[in-house]
């Protein structure tokens, strides 16, 4: 009996990594329940295409190439966002996350404008319709350029599609039916410039991680009848045998239209049960109606940001206008399984299926969804549509776990996991990520709490079980040894070849923390989370009614600046800080392969960098590390307003020989040892140095806070402020002028933008920055 219960137990411990949360789920409606927003862009990671909030979606999308840039190799050949690409820009330039969308993709000289309106009726999300228009400065006029759009099914659809074909095998138009669409057919047609060529691919493809593989591979080189021209086209019908003879029903169709630019085709989406239609969505209909939708768009968009009455002018407007819509226009719908571990399995095992709605950071580097971004996105995101970041939320929070933890990264379907290396697949229930979705909903009850309570009451209900238990996730699993100190999991102890062993879990990856991971240390930007969340808990708590005393406790307590200071302010440094086992005297050093393993071998073995440590750390404050984490207590406005503290990280904070720089602050101090110093041979500085427009965004909040607070340090943090918001604002528009994009961070020397781009995360909170919403 005892070894039964003993594998009993084993067997339930192997599963709590990947049993869902046993409450009623959040979010109550999907799919065609909201049927305005059953269709949508929701596939972040390419250029253009719809897709439903359906698991097994009908998906569309958009490929190109210029026949004379075309290799081998597939180079030239566009589809999924990729930086390789090296478009000038691309972006929406509006996008209302519901209805219509306004796209420019610059691809040398060229411009492509993806658009599209949504149009209710019937049972199934209605019709749709996208213009695709090309066009470009003189030099390229005329050159050939081919359109290809597809249709397609997502692992796991039923129903069929078909191309229908016309006079010399020309694809009219796709007709189909699928369980959540019914039936519908798609047709293509050009109404402006002239056609080429026209073919047509009808196929089996074996997933949409590889549709352009298999389109590329159908590509051929034919002759014109009557002329002697050349075309690059696709090859027609061409689907594999079933064993019996019959051919194979296709799941993926295409439709390539060569043209000579400028010309213009456009897609049009008629749903089966759409059956009272009075007009199509097609012709001048389609721009009277996308005309509407956009005035419409900037009438509301003045609404809530007021950038016009704030004097910002037309171009700044437009700016702001593409920021906030790459970000709502890139939000996806994924769908599968991630992988997960705990201690108790063996390896990583699948969670259960599950759907994410989410913003993603970038459409290029990282489209999908990643747990403290998301609560950034929720900012700008609630500000514009409340209904469309609750749905957000919930689904994210119907992500969590018996235990109360939500994964940090979700890797759902097939798309995504292609552009994921094996090695960050799996995440692990012991770590963590800042709680930032109390910050979007310290946000909502901030500025929409009568609308939450009066529409959204019964959802916040829902979700308030979810929350308690979140919270109290955090609150057990992520304390220090000392009560009230919290320490981020997931630092790798033993690594001998990092500088400063990274805290991924954190979100701030490579800034430095102590040197020597280990059980004493003590984090101080995870307690002040803690200490914030347990405050927006309290307010949630009393805004629902239920009891909020053991909330209001907890928050008291981590904001007791006494005790605060005691555990986390260095006297040495006058700074908040880490504390932990700590030296500063580590160094990498090529280090030559061991004798034996040269000899064995006759491959010369590289020399590889490793850490030397050259002095035994011990424990201490880690306060040569000044930057992001020592201004936690600040940014999350724990600090009291007569605290000397506060005064000496505003005078801090304007120190150009630490963070303050013409174009924001950067993440760590220039004096830090650590400063813009490699974490391995490989792996350049991310957050030791450079300009994060997250954090960014929280210091002006918090000096704006602090500059409305009465103290003896207001007037200085409005001088903070208002320099702060002006730098930052004018450098992401002066970088978007020069390369045509958001970027995920900007060096400190000289403003530059770095990293992934487009990356209209939560850089775009540059909005909330001009519209000047904290
Ligand atoms: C690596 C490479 C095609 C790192 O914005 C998302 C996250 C942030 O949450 C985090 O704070 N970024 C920041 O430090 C990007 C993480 C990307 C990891 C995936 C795989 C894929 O190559």
């Amino acid at each position: 009996l005892a070894i039964a219960v003993w594998f009993g137990y084993r067997g339930y411990l192997e599963t709590r990594v990947n049993t869902p949360y046993n409450g009623e789920k959040a979010f109550t409606a999907s799919g065609l329940d909201v049927p305005d927003r059953y269709w949508g862009t929701y596939r972040s990671g390419v250029y253009f295409g719809l897709k439903t909030r359906d698991p097994y979606s009908l998906v569309t999308g958009l490929m190109w190439y210029f026949p004379r840039f075309l290799r081998h190799d597939g180079t030239g050949f566009r589809h999924w966002c990729e930086q390789g690409d090296e478009l000038d820009r691309y972006a929406w330039l509006e996008h209302d996350g519901r209805t219509f969308g306004v796209q420019e993709i610059v691809d040398n000289p060229v411009v492509i404008r993806t658009t599209f309106v949504k149009k209710p009726g019937g049972y199934h999300g209605g019709d749709w319709t996208a213009r695709i228009a090309v066009s470009s400065k003189k030099e390229r006029i005329g050159e050939e350029m081919s359109l290809l759009f597809y249709t397609a099914f997502e692992e796991g659809t039923k129903g069929w599609i078909k191309a229908n074909l016309g006079d010399y095998n020309r694809l009219t138009g796709i007709e189909g039916n699928t369980q959540g669409l019914g039936s519908f057919i798609i047709n293509v047609n050009l109404i402006n410039g002239t056609i080429e060529e026209h073919s047509f691919l009808a196929t089996v493809t074996s997933g949409l991680n590889v549709l352009k593989e298999t389109v590329f591979q159908s590509l051929r080189v034919a002759t014109q009848k009557g002329s002697m021209e050349k075309h690059v086209v696709l090859a027609g019908e061409q689907l594999p045998l079933l064993p019996e003879g019959k051919k194979q029903d296709p799941n993926l169709v295409v439709t390539q239209v060569t043209g000579k630019i400028p010309f213009e085709i456009e897609v049009s989406y008629e749903s089966g049960s759409f059956s009272s239609r009075m007009d199509k969505l097609t012709g001048n209909n389609y721009d009277e109606t996308l005309k509407k939708h956009r005035e419409l768009f900037s009438k509301k968009f003045e609404n809530v940001f007021k950038l016009k009455s704030k004097g910002y002018t037309d171009d700044e407007v437009a700016f702001a206008k593409m920021a906030f819509s790459n970000l709502i226009g890139s939000i996806g719908y994924f769908y599968g399984t991630s992988q997960v571990q705990s201690i108790y399995t063996q390896g990583p095992v699948p969670y259960w299926k599950a759907p994410l709605y989410t913003a993603v950071p970038s459409r290029s580097f990282f489209p999908r969804g990643f747990l403290w971004d998301e609560g950034f996105h929720g900012l700008l995101i609630s500000a514009w549509d409340m209904e469309i970041e609750l749905d957000i939320i919930s689904h994210w929070f119907d992500l969590m776990n018996v235990e109360g933890w939500i994964p940090r990264e979700m890797i759902l379907g097939q798309e995504a996991v292609a552009k994921v290396p094996e090695e960050f697949i799996t995440q692990f229930n012991t770590n963590a990520n800042p709680p930032t979705f109390f910050l979007t909903l310290d946000f909502l009850l901030q500025h929409k709490e009568q609308d939450l309570l009066k529409y959204n009451f019964q959802l916040l209900d829902k979700l308030y079980p979810r929350l308690q238990k979140w919270f109290s996730w955090f609150n057990t699993t992520q304390v220090g040894e000392l009560s009230s100190t919290y320490r981020w999991r997931g630092r790798d102890e033993k690594t001998t070849r990092e500088l400063n062993p990274k805290t991924l879990t954190s979100g701030l990856d490579d800034y430095p923390r102590a040197s020597h991971p280990s059980v004493a240390e003590r984090h101080v930007d995870l307690r002040c989370w803690i200490a914030f969340a347990a405050r927006v808990m309290t307010r949630i708590a009393e805004t629902l009614n239920y009891p909020s005393m053991k909330y209001q406790k907890t928050s008291q307590y981590l904001s007791d600046n006494n005790l605060l200071n005691k555990l986390h302010w260095s006297p040495n440094a006058q700074a908040y800080s880490d504390y932990g086992l700590h030296t500063d005297k580590v160094v990498l050093r090529k280090i030559a392969p061991p004798p034996s393993r040269k000899q064995q071998s006759n491959v010369q073995i590289a020399s590889e960098m490793k850490r030397i440590v050259l002095e035994n750390p011990s424990l201490k404050f880690v306060d040569t590390t000044f930057g992001y984490v020592s201004l936690f207590p600040f940014v999350l406005q724990i600090v009291e307003p007569d605290s000397p503290q506060l005064g000496k990280i505003l005078q801090d904070l304007r120190d150009p020989d630490l963070l303050w720089t013409k174009y924001g602050l950067r993440s760590l101090a220039k004096t830090s040892p650590l400063y813009m110093k490699y974490n391995t041979e490989h792996d350049a500085p991310y957050w030791r140095g450079p300009i994060w427009i997250n954090l960014n965004y929280l210091t002006v909040r918090a000096a704006y806070h602090y500059s409305n607070v009465t103290g003896p340090y207001q007037e200085s943090a409005k001088r903070l402020y208002q320099e702060l918001r002006k730098n930052l604002i004018q450098n992401i528009i002066m970088q978007y002028r020069k390369t045509g994009y958001l970027w995920e961070q900007y060096d400190s020397t000289e403003g530059k933008g770095k990293g992934s781009h487009p990356f209209t995360g939560w850089t775009s909170l540059v909005v909330l920055l001009m519209a000047e919403i904290y």
